[in-house]
This record gives C-alpha cells, sequence and structure tokens, in this order.
C-alpha cells in the first residue's frame, strides 16, 4: 500500500535538505507519495500566513510529515506565529526526540535528548504590558506546565531508555529556583521512574547539566525535561553527534508525527550547495521506520534501517561537507548516500528500532 508523506520545506537550506531527503527516499523503493505543503517566512510574505490551512489539511491526511526548517524572525511581525511551533501544538506532537549517536555509540544513540514540546515557555502565552512609558515597557510570559504532559513524557523516556538499552533516565529541570512549574515536572517525572526499578532515574539541574554535556555525552541515558531547556540541551548535545548537520528530531504525538533535521534555515549558506542533508536523510530514515511501525510493514522498516546505514557509511568514508571540514556540496553527499543504500547493511538490533 502507497503510504503518503507530507513534505513542508520550509525556509532556506530546509528546501535543500528535504529535497536530497526526498531523493533517498525514492531511491529505496519505498511506496511513498509526497505531498509539498508550504510553511515559514517566505510564505507569510507571499501568502500572509505562515501556516496555511491547505498545509494543516495536507500535514492531516499524510501518514508522517518530513519537514525542513523555518526562518522565524526574531522581531514581532503581526500576524506572524512560528509554524513549526503551531504544528506540534496542532497536532499534539508532545514528544520531541533527538538522539545523538556519538563516535562512541554509532549505529545507536548514546544519548537521547527528550523534550516536552507542547506547553512550558513555549505555550504562546506572551503578553506586553500595554501603555506603559519609554523607559518602563515590560513584556512576560507564562511557562504552563502540567501533570499530564510530565506524565505522558515521562512514559515516553522510559520506553525510549528500555528500547535503546539507555539503561539511565535524567530529568532536568531548575527545580531549586521555579518551584512550581520545574518543580511539579520534577515530581511527576520522578514519580513516573519509580514505577520503572529496571532503570536508573537520576536528576540535575539545567545550568550544571549544560555544562556537564558540553564535555561529555556519557552517563545520562535518556535526557527528558521541559521545551525550552530541551530546545537548548540538544543543540549542547548535538556536538557529540558531530555537530547541526547530523542530527535528527522527532516529533510525535499518539497520532501524527513529524520528522526534521535539528538545524535551522541557515540563511547564510542557503543556495551556497554546501548544506549538510544527512540529519535531513536520517530524519526521513526515522519516518520510514516509524510508518512502518504504525502500520506493520516491514519492507518499510528495512528501507529506514539502509538509509541509517547508508548515512553511517557515508560518515565513515565521506564525502564531507564544510561544517564537517570538507568540501564536499550537498550533492555529492546525496549522490554518495543514494550509492551506499545498494550495499548498506542491516544495522544493529536498537539501531533498528524505532526511536519514535
Ligand atoms: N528544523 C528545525 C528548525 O527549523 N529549527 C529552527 C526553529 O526551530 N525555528 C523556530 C522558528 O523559526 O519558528
Amino acid at each position: 500500500m502507497t503510504r503518503r508523506i507530507c513534505v513542508i520545506p520550509g525556509d532556506g537550506i530546509g528546501r535543500e535538505v528535504t529535497s536530497a531527503a526526498q531523493a533517498v527516499l525514492r531511491a529505496t523503493g519505498a511506496p511513498l507519495e509526497f505531498v509539498s505543503a508550504d510553511a515559514g517566512w517566505d510564505c507569510f510574505e507571499l501568502h500572509g500566513t505562515a501556516l496555511p490551512d491547505a498545509t494543516v489539511r495536507a500535514a492531516l491526511d499524510s501518514d508522517a510529515i518530513l519537514f525542513g526548517a523555518v526562518s522565524s524572525p526574531s522581531r514581532r511581525v503581526p500576524g506572524y506565529r512560528s509554524p513549526i511551533v503551531a504544528l506540534r501544538r496542532l497536532f499534539d506532537l508532545y514528544a520531541c526526540i533527538r538522539p545523538v549517536i556519538t563516535a562512541a555509540s554509532a549505529p545507536d544513540p548514546g544519548l537521547i535528548v527528550l523534550r516536552e514540546n507542547t506547553e512550558g515557555l513555549y505555550s504562546g502565552l506572551e503578553t506586553v504590558v500595554p501603555d506603559t512609558p519609554p523607559g518602563r515597557r515590560r513584556a512576560e510570559a507564562t511557562a504552563v506546565v502540567t501533570e499530564a504532559a510530565s506524565r505522558r513524557l515521562a512514559k515516553a523516556a522510559i520506553e525510549l531508555a528500555r528500547t535503546h538499552g539507555l539503561g539511565r533516565v535524567t530529568v532536568v529541570h531548575k527545580a531549586n529556583v521555579l518551584r512550581e512549574t520545574c518543580g511539579l515536572f520534577r515530581e511527576v517525572v520522578l514519580d513516573e521512574l519509580a514505577g520503572a526499578p529496571d532503570l536508573e532515574a537520576a536528576e540535575g539541574l539545567v545550568d550544571s547539566v549544560a555544562c556537564r554535556l558540553a564535555g561529555s555525552p556519557e552517563g545520562f541515558g535518556v535526557i527528558v525535561t521541559t521545551n525550552l531547556f530541551g530546545d537548548i540541551l540538544s543543540d549542547v548535545a548535538a556536538i557529540h553527534g558531530g555537530g547541526l548537520g547530523l542530527v535528527e528530531s522527532i516529533s510525535r504525538g499518539d497520532g501524527q508525527a513529524l520528522f526534521e533535521p535539528v538545524h535551522g534555515s541557515a540563511p547564510d549558506i542557503t543556495g551556497t550547495g554546501r548544506a549538510n542533508p544527512l540529519a535531513a536523510i536520517r530524519a526521513a530514515g526515522r519516518l520510514l521506520q516509524h510508518v512502518s511501525e504504525r502500520c506493520g510493514d516491514d519492507a518499510l522498516r528495512d528501507a529506514g534501517n539502509r538509509v541509517l546505514g547508508a548515512v553511517q557509511s557515508v560518515l565513515a568514508d565521506g564525502p564531507r561537507t564544510p561544517d564537517m571540514g570538507g568540501t564536499a556540496r550537498t550533492s555529492d553527499v546525496l549522490t554518495a548516500v543514494i550509492g551506499a543504500l545498494a550495499t548498506a547493511t542491516s544495522p544493529s538490533t536498537t539501531e533498528s528500532s524505532a526511536v519514535s
């Protein structure tokens, strides 16, 4: 049966890397059809919305979403809101999973950052206090933490740690200062972990974890944390996975799932043909594994495993884009991945388990 993939390339190099990922998906021979949909800043400039209704419908009507990257402006633009944050909330994609394959753990994840994806400080509850004179302006943001969202995330952390043999779940928070919000998150996650005696439960304050994580990825297992902390820590963790050009991100709920590279739209290199497509290609491999798991199609899982295996072999032998110290172009890496697909061997048991 043909599965429908909604491709949302977004802005900048998002378009270049999703095009490469789509080419790899086609090269697997898996029975897929692609529906392209708009989102992002360019879309906003063209259509007056960063997330058209047609895009939401196309995403709804698909088996999975392949997303590129968007460039939301850092200044306030009336009518604009981040489409990726909106998609995560619209589809209740509560678990954002960022596996980090380190030199020591390859081809399996040595660390997974699991970020709450629907609330926290990204709940969209920001206000400006009206009518304040210059010099006295004031803006406020509300962080939302609920027991239900924290508990379902903790369950996902437990499942991930078990599936990938990571042995430990580390809850990261700042409950010594944010006693109510982080305090609730910490309490609920630790409570859920108490019911998983096969796993070691650990905890850490976000600042000290960031410092330790910048030095080494060892000993964390699955890091489970709130939205903003997870956004930052997953970029720090990417250092150990070869940089942002290599790490994929899976946002899933109980229904839909969205796959994307962790990196953004990189306007500085857009159009130069030097973007690293490997994170997006890995995202495409995870997408195949996920769809396979959802619909019980072993051939799709095999295709996903081959994509991930092909990426590993290109990482070992090159070619490499400039972010990895090489001089290769996006198209060189794409050609190499497609070439490696034919001979990609079946990866180890844990890698062949869907991360989502
Ligand atoms: N592929 C991930 C991505 O696009 N990262 C940049 C990001 O999250 N931007 C948020 C935004 O621009 O709204």
